[in-house]
């Protein structure tokens, strides 16, 4: 494998396809970023889901419903788009992610490791959680990998109403009664900072950006993306007429962006050790999940192996 022709290929903006000859840690960054990504829209659903048998209303009931299915249909394309990668230097099936999740070796993203404890933290969920996840896949949409790329295009437009409808929610509550204002200001005091920290490590300790750069999968830095993320979301703040958490941050005329505080990383290192508030109780249910309802994957299995020997 010429690794220089490769790289040029993806400089010129050239798709990868799935039997492409390609570099091996190229191959090993994609099964591992779309894998963790596929793990995140999977274990996403439960801190909303929590609430579905609890939104004020069933027209409420009906568009969350319809959006943590999305998330279920998101992380299904992401794992078909991983398993096209496996190959004997690497496993990239379903079951192999999916327990290297299980068994605590592959992340998800930290956001889910919060508790939802409000209705309005629905409203945060959708408007900063997918407000972040669609910055950052606008920009994986340009990656370099064919599959990854094309599912971030349907993605994307699914995250945009996922987006709309929590803002949605918050314009409700921001327009109600008192305590309602104040259950969206408390939600996003919770959120704001969490929601940054989507955005991974900052920049100078970001030990995958460079060679992810390279390959073209990463687009743009984990703090260009944050900033922006920033930049567009105050304005959306005020418009609810909350204050956002951060007594640092302030135009800059100079910069042309927002500036803004520390984050608080000690937080989200140990949420990568799996100490965040919620870690243990989400990678619990799932392998309860896991536990009790494996007979419906093995009759489905036996189902389509029977009909397979009917057809023959
Ligand atoms: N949480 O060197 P970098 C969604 C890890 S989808 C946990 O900068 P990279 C939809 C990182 O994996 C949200 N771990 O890494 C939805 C690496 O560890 P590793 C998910 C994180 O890959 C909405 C280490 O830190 N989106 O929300 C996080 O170049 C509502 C060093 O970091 C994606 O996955 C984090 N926040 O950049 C669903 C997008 N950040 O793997 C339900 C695809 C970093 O070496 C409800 N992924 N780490 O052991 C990406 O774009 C990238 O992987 C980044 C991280 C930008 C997340």
């Amino acid at each position: 494998m010429d690794l220089e022709k490769f790289v040029q290929y993806v400089h010129e903006e050239n798709k990868v396809e799935p039997k492409d000859v390609m570099p091996d840690d190229y191959r090993k960054l994609l099964v591992r970023q779309i894998s963790q990504h596929a793990h995140s829209e999977i274990v996403g659903m439960l801190p909303e889901a929590n609430w579905i048998s609890r939104a004020p209303s069933l027209r409420r009931k009906m568009a969350l419903l319809a959006k943590v299915q999305d998330e279920a249909g998101h992380g299904l394309y992401l794992y078909s788009a991983t398993e096209t990668l496996g190959d004997g230097s690497i496993r990239a099936d379903r079951d192999a992610t999916y327990d290297d999740m299980l068994e605590g070796k592959a992340k998800y993203s930290s956001i889910f490791n919060y508790p939802t404890l409000s209705w309005a933290d629905i409203g945060a969920i959708g408007w900063l959680v997918d407000g972040a996840a669609i910055m950052n896949q606008v920009m994986l949409m340009g990656n370099s990998y064919g599959p990854y790329s094309r599912a971030m295009v349907k993605i994307c437009k699914e995250e945009s109403f996922h987006q709309r409808q929590g803002y949605e929610i918050l314009m409700a509550l921001c327009r109600g009664t008192k305590q309602q204002k104040e259950m969206a200001q408390a939600s996003l005091n919770r959120f704001w900072w969490p929601a940054l920290m989507m955005f991974g490590p900052n920049d100078d300790s970001s030990p995958n950006s460079k060679i992810s750069m390279n390959y073209r999968v990463k687009r743009e830095s984990n703090d260009s993306l944050r900033q922006r993320f920033i930049d567009v979301t105050v304005s959306q703040a005020e418009f609810l007429g909350l204050t956002i958490p951060d007594k640092d941050l302030k135009w800059n005329e100079e910069r042309q962006h927002y500036d803004f505080g520390e984050l608080p990383w000690d937080e989200f290192m140990e949420i990568l050790k799996g100490n965040g508030p919620c870690n243990k109780k989400r990678i619990e249910t799932k392998r309860k999940a896991q536990r009790e309802n494996s007979w419906v994957k093995e009759a489905a299995i036996a189902f389509a192996e029977k009909q397979q020997k009917e057809v023959i």
